[in-house]
């Protein structure tokens, strides 16, 4: 797809419903007992991948008016599905989806396409292991397929190398089916709506802090059908907002918006650059906080990110790194060796493409450093169909100092989390 400079964006915008919650909502109402509504469901490849699976496994998810209803059939209501689950391009659904067939009484294969086959499954069936399950790499190299046999889980307490929402989503609801209680303690506190939304639909869950990131299950209760409301994706959010930051004369008003703290690192940054952006209507929709975010043209300065605030903007570093080329002074984005185990190695690709447009930009052997700030030029982008690559250089477009536009490869792979991406794009521009 050819996108070109444009001269402002104006205007107000409503992202798609969060891909973690919507996620969440089909796995959780699937192993609760009755209905769960969902309002504002994100209907992308990745969540469709989610639904699919479950379908498969005889649970009845339907759709009116936009709401989504799951017919739960409770803890012990799978079925053996007939087939390999394929989880397409979504880690989401592989690896915490795993947790939960860790538990059944069934066995199962679960696989995904090209990259889902090359990410790190060890980190899932380490710690499953660990509590009993009899999960194996089918080829033996750590990765998808997963196969999955019936076992007796155990409460344990696992520690994790890495903070990620996936292995703790997974260890948790294995420990729905554990025969006592589990813990997980992470180095930094990952997102937490998986806690967060267990806890709604009655679960005995304690959710971690970001000083004790420690979450505990109790098994033994049951899960009852729920309504939710799923906010907008902050991860959605993210390209309009540093699009609104770094595009001349600008000002968005981008609506909805989930800020649950465990996300929203990308706007203490931000803020910490300097940026123009305020929060509105800050409110709590079914458990998360939510809020309109009001963003203008910004004087952007460089920063450091590192620590205890990656877990809470991984997804949005590319976009960030986007961004720091057009503060003044230094970026350095440390502690984010994860980005190279996503759906591509965020941090070579951002920096090779961050480069072809003529930033300068390094990679590090857990980040990068953007030295701003730098005029872009038109380029060809690789993004090796990774939807997160893909939007954020379609926001570097929109400064391409050239006439010639920016080329940005397989540009359809946004459908994994965001397909009316484009579309909203230019109801922006003006
Ligand atoms: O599902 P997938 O492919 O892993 O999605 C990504 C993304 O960019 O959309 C990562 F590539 O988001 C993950 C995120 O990085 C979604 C997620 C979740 O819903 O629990 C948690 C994070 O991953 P992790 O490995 O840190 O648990």
């Amino acid at each position: 797809m050819k996108l070109s400079h444009t001269s402002s964006l104006r205007g107000e915008i409503t992202v798609p419903g969060d891909k973690s919650i919507s996620h969440r909502s089909i796995m959780l109402g699937s192993i609760a007992t009755g209905k769960t509504e969902i309002s504002g469901f994100l209907k992308s490849a990745d969540c469709i991948s989610t639904m699919n699976a479950f379908r498969a496994m005889g649970i009845e998810i339907t759709e009116e008016n936009d709401i989504i209803t799951v017919n739960g059939k409770g803890l012990y209501g799978l079925q053996a599905p007939n087939e390999t689950i394929d989880c397409g391009n979504s880690g989401t659904t592989t690896r915490i989806l795993s947790g939960i067939l860790a538990g059944q009484s069934f066995e199962t294969t679960l696989t995904g396409d090209e990259s889902i086959q090359k990410r790190p499954m060890k980190r899932v069936i380490d710690p499953l292991s660990e509590m009993g399950a009899s999960i194996t790499s089918v080829k033996g190299n750590g990765c998808a397929p997963l196969n999955i046999k019936p076992s007796q889980l155990h409460g344990t307490h696992i520690t994790t190398k890495v903070a990620s929402a996936q292995v703790k989503s997974a260890v948790i609801l294995a420990g729905l089916y554990a025969d006592g209680e589990t813990t997980l303690t992470e180095p930094s506190l990952s997102r937490n709506h998986t806690e967060l939304m267990l806890s709604s639909f009655g679960a005995d869950i304690r959710s971690g802090s970001f000083e004790d990131p420690t979450a505990v299950i109790v098994p033994g209760n049951e899960l009852h059908g729920q309504k939710i409301t799923v906010p907008g994706d902050i991860s959605s959010a993210a390209y309009f907002i540093g699009a609104g930051l770094i595009t001349p004369d600008s000002e968005i008003l981008v609506k909805n918006v989930g800020i649950n703290p465990t996300r929203d690192g990308l706007i203490r940054v931000f803020k910490a650059m300097n940026a123009n952006l305020e929060l509105l209507n800050v409110r709590e929709v079914a458990g998360e906080k939510v809020a309109d975010i009001l963003v203008k043209t910004s004087e952007l300065k460089g920063t450091e990110i590192s620590g205890d605030i990656i877990p809470t903007l991984i997804d949005e570093l590319p976009l960030i790194a986007v961004v720091a080329t057009q503060a003044e002074g230094e970026t350095v984005i440390k502690d984010a060796a994860e980005l190279k185990v996503k759906e591509s190695n965020r941090i070579d690709l951002t920096v090779n493409n961050l480069k072809a447009m003529g930033a300068d930009a390094e990679a590090t052997d857990d980040g990068m450093i953007i030295r701003g700030k730098s005029e872009l030029h038109h380029a060809q982008i690789n993004t090796a169909k990774d939807h997160r690559i893909a939007m954020s250089f379609s926001i570097a477009s929109l400064i391409n100092a050239d006439v010639q536009p920016v080329d940005i490869l397989d540009a359809g792979c946004v459908n994994i989390s965001y397909p009316e991406f484009y579309k909203d794009l230019d109801s922006l521009k003006k």
